[in-house]
């Protein structure tokens, strides 16, 4: 179903991202995010495409201006026309210019990763366009991509796993995660080490108690310290690094991004060696998933490297595997049980049945802090797009309803109390405004949609 400018939802969230729209990027948000982060312009992709192609080719093209020698997509592309205290950390405290020659030079970056959702934006770009111009999409991008996933499967896994190893919270895109509570409690900030900051972010949300701690904050200072003075050569200090975690949400959606990236090559008219690789990397990644299942608690689990434990918490990513797709008949139902259980979206007191980020019975539950609690519009996209992936139909449509009611109602909020359905964070966030434009397109996802 193409962009109707008659729908004022849609109306709506195409004029968000044209407000959020500098000219040359899509800031996440107005004044929380004033810069291009990495998988945000993705999702903003997926929704643009619906509106504006050539804008959308743009958002990612402007991206990968700032794609590092070694195929890194970094977590931030830094807004050259706001003020350098606008957000925190700035461009001038991540110095990696400064300290490695892999940074682009003429355009200031962060020096970490961000999920893969990059191939399936391209993807989707590719099926918006007319045949011709899907190639030449395809052709522009499929190099950059492959490099972005060659990065993450070297130097983000050196054991071979098939599991991505991410070295920062942040890098996971679900900042305060309780995921990473103990990794992260471990880590002691040298007070005298810690070059002083202000935190930004808590001018733009009034209420602190929606954003992560200071203490925490001071640990995400620190690791920034720790890959700076190392150069940001993620090998090469890989055992000294204080956060190492092998994450299956980022896994699982570089199995999915791999699997778009063999469309993308089909179309670019890739070498057969490449299609092997990408093959390869994708059996690879659901070998490493394979292992994270823990059978005995019927759960797929990230890893902490540091203490070799499995990190067992309620949270949205135990859904991974379904963003990985092709599961067997048993893990479908086992995937389909979770998701309607008490855990997700059986949860009583639930304002719609939408999964909230940590289940509401985890003793880390918080309605309204930051990924502790509260349901996030543009994961409600991901597991629909999941969903219809697997052909799982009839809770991709009551998820896509339950998605669509809760912002016609709430705002284009980040994210939402779960059980009130209050708007929390920056309202008028691109993301949102993207998911809801590709909700609103159901015929093109759920068509095209296949495994593939
Ligand atoms: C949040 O993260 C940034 C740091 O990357 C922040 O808290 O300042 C996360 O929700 C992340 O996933 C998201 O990409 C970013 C911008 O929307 O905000």
């Amino acid at each position: 179903m193409p962009y109707d400018p008659a729908n004022p939802l849609a109306a709506r969230a195409a004029e968000i991202l044209r407000a959020n729209d500098t000219g040359a990027l899509i800031k996440a948000a107005p004044s929380l995010y004033p810069h291009q982060w990495s998988w945000d312009a993705a999702f903003i992709t997926v929704g643009l495409a619906h509106v504006d192609l050539d804008r959308a080719v743009a958002e990612m093209r402007h991206l990968l201006r700032g794609q590092w020698r070694n195929g890194m997509i970094p977590q931030i592309q830094f807004n050259p026309d706001v003020d350098k205290y606008a957000y925190f950390p700035d461009a001038g405290r991540w110095a990696v210019q400064l300290v490695t020659t892999d940074a682009p030079r003429t355009v200031h970056t962060s020096g970490i990763v961000q999920p893969p959702v990059h191939a399936m934006a391209v993807r989707q770009l590719c099926e918006n366009a007319e045949p011709e111009r899907a190639r030449e999409i395809a052709r522009e991008f499929f190099a950059p991509l492959r490099e972005w996933h060659r990065y993450l499967l070297s130097a983000r896994d050196p054991e071979n796993s098939g599991l991505v190893t991410i070295v920062h919270p942040w890098e996971s895109g679900m900042d305060n995660s309780p995921r990473w509570d103990a990794a992260l409690a471990r880590i002691e900030v040298p007070a005298d080490d810690l070059p002083p900051y202000t935190r930004r972010d808590l001018t733009h949300v009034s209420d602190p108690s929606q954003r992560p701690t200071d203490a925490d904050y001071d640990r995400y200072l620190w690791i920034v310290e720790v890959l700076k003075r190392g150069s940001y050569r993620v090998e090469s200090m890989y055992e000294r690094l204080p956060f190492r975690v092998k994450d299956v949400f980022f896994s699982a959606l570089l199995v999915n991004a791999n699997e778009s990236l063999i469309r993308i090559a089909t179309l670019a008219d890739a070498d057969l060696d490449d299609l092997d690789l990408i093959e390869e990397w994708i059996q690879r990644g659901r070998r490493g998933l394979a292992e994270s299942w823990h059978e005995e608690l019927g759960r797929c689990l990230d890893t902490d490297l540091i203490t070799g434990e499995a990190i067992n918490v309620d949270t949205i990513a135990l859904l991974s595997p379904i963003l990985a797709g092709q599961l067997s008949p048993t893990m479908r139902d086992v995937m389909k049980n979770l998701w309607r259980s008490t855990i997700f979206t059986g949860a009583p007191g639930l304002r719609w049945p939408l999964p909230p980020s940590t289940s509401t019975g985890a003793q880390q539950f918080n309605p309204t802090r930051y990924w502790r609690g509260p349901v996030w519009p543009v994961i409600n996209w991901l597991m629909w797009y999941a969903w219809n992936r697997m052909g799982e139909f009839a809770i991709a449509d009551e998820l896509r309803q339950a998605a669509l009611d809760q912002i016609e109602t709430t705002g284009f909020y980040e994210y939402m109390n779960p059980l009130t359905g209050e708007g929390l964070g920056t309202d008028r966030q691109s993301w949102t405004a993207a998911a809801v434009l590709d909700l609103l397109s159901v015929d093109n996802v759920t068509e095209g949609s296949q495994e593939p």
